[in-house]
């Protein structure tokens, strides 16, 4: 298994201009590491649907690469978004799943199948263009370059060491963070787009 931190310690050096949408408590640790805030983006929330959200920013901005760094057991909540991924055929998306194989925000319960379930293989067999399995930060780095340069949609399923929250979820301290809208707001104005 690899840390988060590191998997995002690599991938940035290879961002380029992409807009990132993380999510899941992997996802928490990508502020530390972006140095393009304005394209960072916040959608998560509701289990499953943010990669319909990605998807849709894919399709809206086609000529801007979109990575999406989703959680395995949001990705159980609406596997079928992955026949929806293939089939729109977005050539700017990437998927990367950051799989600690519990719900780590909710205490850490285990997620069906955990270990055996081939995510990557879910996602090349629904049809998306390519998809990748890593269990090694190595392997991850030598490939990741390939990965940004390819077309979509490709998916990248990572094993990453769960940061598991057991705080109840009122009592949580979180360092502020701009607002889903605020992301949307720098994110447009960076963009020189409006919604307006
Ligand atoms: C539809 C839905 N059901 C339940 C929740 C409550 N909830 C928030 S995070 C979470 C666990 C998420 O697990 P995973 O997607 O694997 O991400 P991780 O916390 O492991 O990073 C749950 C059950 C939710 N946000 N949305
Ligand atoms: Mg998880």
């Amino acid at each position: 298994m690899i840390h988060a931190e590191d998997v995002f310690r690599v991938f940035q050096e290879h961002r380029g201009d992409a807009i990132v949408i993380p999510t899941g408590t992997s996802g928490r640790r990508w502020g530390e590491f972006s140095t393009n805030e304005n394209r960072d983006l916040n959608l998560g929330g509701a289990m499953g649907q943010t990669t319909s959200a990605a998807l849709g920013l894919a399709l809206g901005l086609p000529d801007e690469k979109v990575v999406l760094f989703d959680s395995e057991g949001a990705l159980l909540m609406n596997m079928g978004i992955l026949a929806t991924i293939a089939g729109k055929k977005p050539q700017n998306f990437c998927h990367i799943l950051l799989d600690n194989e519990c719900y780590a925000t909710t205490g850490g319960q285990p997620v069906p199948n955990a270990q055996e379930i081939n995510y990557a293989g879910v996602a090349k067999e629904s049809g998306y263009s390519s998809a990748y399995s890593f269990d090694d930060l190595e392997e991850f780095a030598t490939n990741v370059e390939e990965i940004m340069q390819a077309t979509g949609p490709v998916f990248v399923a990572i094993k990453v060491v769960p940061q598991i929250e057991n705080e109840p979820i009122g009592m949580r301290v979180r360092p502020p963070t701009r607002s889903r809208a605020e992301t949307i707001r720098d994110l447009q104005s960076e963009l020189g787009i409006s919604a307006d």
